[in-house]
This record gives structure tokens, C-alpha cells and sequence, in this order.
């Protein structure tokens, strides 16, 4: 057997999350991250017939049977995930029945997936019939993101808009824009729901007054996506209580846009 420590996803998982930790985005046991590992072969690394515990869903993800997710564990924290995977870290395969995880490794102290999970999978369901090789749910709360959540409309036109014209790249990474939920209690079916609602024309959705959630194809692209967008914020914040005398127009928005081909949200645009 290899080790699955030296795996390419574990380090990329471990990595990723010192990193947002650093950045200041997971405080505590803030933040989740869920990688569908349909591109790796397990076996490799593990004895699949080996099944540690059998953890319920709460709701059935029968679409995703089968499949393993590698994802951080409920209460635990970012910051030690690096130096402790195997209690921060858990591998789940979705049982037969869909309404069951099946663990393979990790959560060795008795601990189990995210309290998000189940917005981590409806995510993941949502965003695959869209692009069959999405791989990652992030979920964090970046500051200035959450800053901006204070003092802008949640709505998402709106504040997507103000996004773009916070850095000329912003409607190239993001052209699908930013879907916005409002505050909802989280942990819950119902913002998993709405959450992967929104996924079906976003793979950025805030959560009103709480964070950021975001899917993508790779670890790379989706912390970049959620970086951006961070990025964005922060200048927002740092400019929005001074007078501003220039703008990224509209006009130059589109002209950004169809330079790189991006196909972009036109009716977040007045031109
Ligand atoms: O897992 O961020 O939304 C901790 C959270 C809950
Ligand atoms: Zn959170």
C-alpha cells in the first residue's frame, strides 16, 4: 500500500487549509472543504472492503453513491490539519443505500464529516450536472467578504456588480458572477437546498452575514475563485467610506469580458 499521507489530494487538502487559515478565512473550527476523489485510485492507499463506521446522512445523496469524498470533520480546526490529518481529516464513501457514509480513514477520535456536509453535497450534485468534472466544495469566511456583507445589498446582481469594478480580472475569473443567500441558520437540509440552488448558475454563493462558497474543478481553481472575489472585497472595503472619483464602466466590463471570451452574466451589466 502507498501512503496515503504523500497522496496527491491529502497534500493538496493539507496545504489548502493552512493556507486559508493563514489568510485569516477559518478561524476556529470556521470553514470546510470536500474533495470528490472519482479521479484517484483508492485502492492504492486503502482496503476498501474496509469499512471503519457508518455515519447517516440525514438526506439521501443516491446520485452520489459509491463515490468518496475526502472532507474536514465537523467542530474541527483548520489550523490543525496539516500536523493532525488523521483526526481532522475523514475519507467517506457514499453507501449504497445514499443516505449513508460509509468511512474508510480518518476521523480517528471518534469524529465525523463537517455539520455542513449535507450543503457539501447537494453542492457537488448540483455543480456535476453542470460540468461533470467539478471536485471541490470550499466553504470559509473571509473577512472583507464578510465585511462587505454588512454595508452592501445582498442582492446579487448588485453586488456582484460592485465586485467586478473592484479589480479589472474580477469578470474574467467570474463571469458567472456571485449567487447571494440571505442569513439562514446554517448546518441545516434547508441551506444545503438553497445552496445548491443557487450552484445551478453559480459556483460562487455567499452566505448572507456568515461566508463564501465555492466549486470548482480543481483545489487550485477554487481557491483562486474565492480568493478573487476576497480580493475584490478587500478594495471595496478600503475605498467605500472615501469619495471615489473614477470606475471600471460598464462599457469597459463588457469590453474586458468578450476580449477573453468569457461567457458572462449580460443582464448584471446596464449595457
Ligand atoms: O464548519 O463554518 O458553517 C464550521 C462552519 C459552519
Ligand atoms: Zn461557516
Amino acid at each position: 500500500m502507498k501512503n496515503i499521507l504523500e497522496s496527491r489530494f491529502m497534500v493538496e487538502m493539507m496545504k489548502t487549509a493552512s493556507n486559508m487559515y493563514r489568510l485569516g478565512w477559518d478561524e476556529r473550527n470556521g470553514g470546510n472543504i470536500s474533495y470528490l476523489l472519482a479521479d484517484y485510485d483508492l485502492s492504492l492507499y486503502l482496503d476498501l472492503s474496509k469499512v471503519e463506521r457508518v455515519i447517516p446522512l440525514g438526506f439521501d445523496a443516491s446520485p452520489l453513491k459509491g463515490q468518496c469524498f475526502l472532507v474536514t470533520g465537523s467542530g474541527k480546526y483548520f489550523k490543525n490539519v496539516e500536523t493532525d490529518p488523521e483526526n481532522n481529516l475523514g475519507i467517506v464513501r457514499i453507501g449504497e443505500d445514499g443516505v449513508s457514509a460509509e468511512l474508510l480513514w480518518g476521523f480517528k477520535d471518534g469524529g465525523r464529516m463537517t455539520s455542513e456536509f449535507p450543503a457539501h453535497l447537494m453542492s457537488h450534485m448540483a455543480r456535476l450536472e453542470k460540468d461533470e468534472e467539478n471536485r471541490i466544495v470550499m466553504h470559509c469566511h473571509p473577512t472583507y467578504t464578510l465585511a462587505m456583507n454588512y454595508v452592501h445589498p445582498l442582492d446579487e446582481k448588485e453586488f456582484t456588480h460592485s465586485l467586478w469594478q473592484m479589480c479589472t480580472e474580477c469578470i474574467v475569473v467570474f463571469p458567472d458572477g456571485v449567487g447571494v443567500l440571505p442569513w439562514m441558520l446554517c448546518g441545516t437540509n434547508e441551506i444545503g437546498e438553497a445552496t445548491a440552488e443557487k450552484m445551478k448558475t453559480f459556483r460562487l454563493v455567499i452566505w448572507g452575514m456568515h461566508g463564501i462558497y465555492g466549486a470548482g474543478k480543481t483545489m487550485d481553481e477554487t481557491f483562486g475563485l474565492i480568493e478573487t472575489v476576497e480580493k475584490a472585497a478587500e478594495i471595496y472595503m478600503l475605498t467605500s467610506s472615501l469619495p471615489r472619483i473614477n470606475t471600471i464602466s460598464d462599457d469597459q466590463l463588457k469590453e474586458l469580458a468578450e476580449y477573453f471570451g468569457v461567457k458572462y452574466r449580460k443582464d448584471f451589466l446596464s449595457c
